[in-house]
This record gives C-alpha cells, sequence and structure tokens, in this order.
C-alpha cells in the first residue's frame, strides 16, 4: 500500500513568513517518513506556490536571521498547485515521486501559514473545495480564531469569561473619529489605564500597542489600523498568565497540562526572540493546585468546542486576583516548533513532538469530509 502523502504548506506573504518555515523544518526533521511520504509546499513571499527542497537542515535560523521559501525553491513548474476536479482524485493522482500537478493529489495538507490567508480559514476553505483533508481546525473555527472580536463574543455565549472590551469598526472612526475616541475615554473612566489596543484579526503581538494615558492613544490607533481596520480596546488584566494545550484524540479533545507565562523580565514584552529564538519561557507544568489545573482544563476543553476547534488549540487564560480564570485568546494555529509552549505542554503530558504530528496527521485523515 502506498504512503499517505502529507502536504506542507508553509511561508507565504506574512511578517511570519520564516518562522513558518522554521516551523516546517522542525516537522519535516520529526515526522515518521516510513509513515508517511512528505512533500514540502513553499508560497513565496509574492505569493507564488513551489515545491521546495526537503531539506530541514536548511530550514533553521543561522546568524538570527529566518529561512526563505525563495532560497529553496525547486520546481516551479509544478502548476499552481491549486485543485482540479476533486472528485476524480484517483485519476489524476501522479505516479509516486513525479511532482504533483495539483492540490487534489495530495492526501493531507499540514496548513502552516500565519495570519491572514492561513490561519484564518481562507486555505481552510480552499482545502474543503479541493476535497483534500488537513490538519487542524475548519473554516469556521479557523476565522473565529483569527477576529479577537468574534472570538469573545463566542466565548461569552458559551459562558466562559472574557476580559472587558471595545471594538472600534472602520465605519465608526471614519464618520466620527471624536466620538470613537470619547467611547474609549469612558471606556478607560470605567476600567482604568492603561489600555491595551489592539487589530481585531492579526496574529500574535503584531500592531498591539499598551497605552497608558490619553496622550498615546491615536497614535495607538494608528498603529493597530495598519494591521485592521477593525480595533480592539481591552482593558489590563492583572493576574498570572495561564496555557493549556487542547488536543483531539479518537474519543474527543483532551487538555495538557497547563504552563504559566512569567510576568516579563529582561524583555519588554513577549516579543519575536523571546517566542522563536530564546528557549520556551514558560514554566511546565504550572504551579496550581490540583482543583486550578483541572478547572483550566476543563475551561480550556469548552474554548476548543465553543469555536468549534478541530485538531488541536492553544488556550491562553488569566487567573485574576479575585482567583477566576479569564480566557484571553485561543490559537488554531499555536507555536509549533520542539520548543514552542503547545509542544512543550504536551510533552510534559506523555505526547511527544513525532507522537503529536502523528496524532494531528491521523485524526485529519480519519475525519470525513464534508459536514460533520
Ligand atoms: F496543522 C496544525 F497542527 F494545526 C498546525 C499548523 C501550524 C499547528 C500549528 C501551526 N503553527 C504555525 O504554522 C506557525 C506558528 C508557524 C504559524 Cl501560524
Amino acid at each position: 500500500a502506498r504512503k499517505p502523502r502529507v502536504a506542507l504548506v508553509f511561508g507565504g506573504r506574512s511578517s511570519e513568513h520564516g518562522i513558518s518555515m522554521v516551523t516546517a523544518g522542525a516537522v519535516l526533521s520529526a515526522i515518521d517518513r516510513t509513515k508517511y511520504d512528505v512533500l514540502p509546499i513553499g508560497i513565496t513571499r509574492e505569493g507564488r506556490w513551489v515545491l521546495t527542497a526537503d531539506a530541514p537542515e536548511r530550514m533553521a535560523i543561522t546568524d538570527r536571521r529566518t529561512p526563505e521559501v525563495g532560497d529553496l525553491a525547486e520546481a516551479t513548474d509544478g502548476g499552481v498547485l491549486l485543485p482540479v476536479d476533486p472528485a476524480n482524485r484517483e485519476v489524476v493522482y501522479s505516479e509516486p515521486g513525479s511532482v504533483p500537478k495539483a492540490l487534489g493529489e495530495v492526501d493531507v495538507v499540514f496548513p502552516m501559514l500565519h495570519g491572514p490567508y492561513g490561519e484564518d480559514g481562507t486555505l481552510q476553505g480552499l482545502l474543503e473545495l479541493s476535497g483534500v483533508p488537513y490538519v487542524g481546525s475548519g473554516v469556521l473555527a479557523s476565522a473565529v480564531g483569527q477576529d479577537k472580536e468574534y472570538m469573545k463574543r463566542v466565548f461569552t455565549s458559551f459562558g466562559l469569561k472574557v476580559g472587558p472590551y471595545l471594538v472600534i469598526r472602520p465605519r465608526e472612526w471614519k464618520q466620527d473619529e471624536s466620538a470613537a475616541r470619547k467611547r474609549i475615554v469612558e471606556f478607560a473612566g470605567e476600567h482604568g489605564w492603561p489600555l491595551f489596543v489592539k487589530p481585531a484579526r492579526a496574529g500574535s503581538s503584531i500592531g498591539i500597542t499598551k497605552v497608558d494615558d490619553l496622550s498615546g492613544l491615536d497614535e495607538a490607533i494608528a498603529t493597530a489600523q495598519v494591521h485592521d481596520p477593525k480595533i480592539l480596546v481591552e482593558a489590563a488584566l492583572r493576574g498570572r498568565e495561564l496555557e493549556v494545550g487542547v488536543l483531539e484524540f479518537e474519543d474527543g479533545p483532551r487538555a495538557s497540562v497547563p504552563a504559566e507565562i512569567p510576568p516579563a523580565g529582561t524583555h519588554a514584552y513577549y516579543d519575536f526572540e523571546a517566542k522563536y529564538i530564546d528557549s520556551t519561557p514558560g514554566i511546565v507544568p504550572a504551579p496550581l493546585t490540583g482543583q486550578e489545573t483541572a478547572e483550566i482544563q476543563a475551561l480550556a476543553v469548552d474554548a476548543f468546542e465553543a469555536a468549534s476547534c478541530e485538531g488541536l488549540v492553544r488556550a491562553d487564560f488569566f487567573l485574576t486576583e479575585d482567583g477566576d480564570f479569564v480566557i484571553n485568546e485561543i490559537n488554531t494555529m499555536p507555536g509549533f516548533t520542539p520548543i514552542s509552549m503547545y509542544p512543550q505542554m504536551w510533552q510534559a503530558t506523555g505526547v511527544s513532538y513525532p507522537d503529536l504530528i502523528d496524532r494531528l496527521i491521523q485524526a485529519a485523515l480519519n475525519r470525513s469530509t464534508g459536514l460533520r
């Protein structure tokens, strides 16, 4: 029997092009080659889909520089790798070892694109149309996980606690800036400074400003609006920062041991270096009581279910001084190198990095296509 062909799709037009490629390199190194044929598909900074060298050693960070898909492109004549005739995949399947002409010729896709056009549900939609199974969440959960407003609305409606927030929509800002500003100032009056101003739909810490008083507000809004015309204003939550990994098993989602992110020390915030270059900053497992651990794990599974996640999710919480667990966000495509929090939390729970990859692929292959 032929081995399932797993396509990693990485790179892309996002600021995390390089990180995506480093992560793909880690997955290429760890995936079980006796079980799977692997096809590395890079998307260049210009948005072109290309086959790249199966060379994880050339996908690592060197001299604090991340790799580029453009430097590893091998075959650019494989067509655009977009779907053809998903109903006829058996017929169009090329000989093993040959360059596939269409995305429909792979058995499962491991999507590793960050931000808009990747983890926001658009790539997932393309894969649905192609009839190709893929690892991780579907269109809805991916889109919910990318939009901080809808994420909070979904959590609230499922009984999870979220922190105070305000949404400023593009039309509101365009029609009456001063009214929008006034709304923010009233919000600050109620919840106090500092505030965090964020793009509603952007990955990681991109475009986020901590605003200490009115004087910094306009610049923070402009910065956030560079990334998304819709912005979110959040009150600062005082408390401990905790994370939980959720992984789908045959009988349903299960939670990992939680981790704690200590307050920023030498790093001004949990930035690029802290996240991807230094070793993991988290304490695993988090020093919580058995009861607290059970509670946060149940909430993380609730968050997975609330957003209709599939495969995996990382759920991020604050434990407030009142002892409440407040959900901050979920990440349907969390950091995924072996030193990232999600794999570290599962390692501490008894699931190794190669096992994690295997489980995610198996979950995707076992999933039926169409509604579920
Ligand atoms: F496919 C998974 F497992 F769902 C998956 C894919 C990608 C998990 C995590 C990631 N993460 C990344 O690709 C990234 C953090 C490098 C960019 Cl979103």
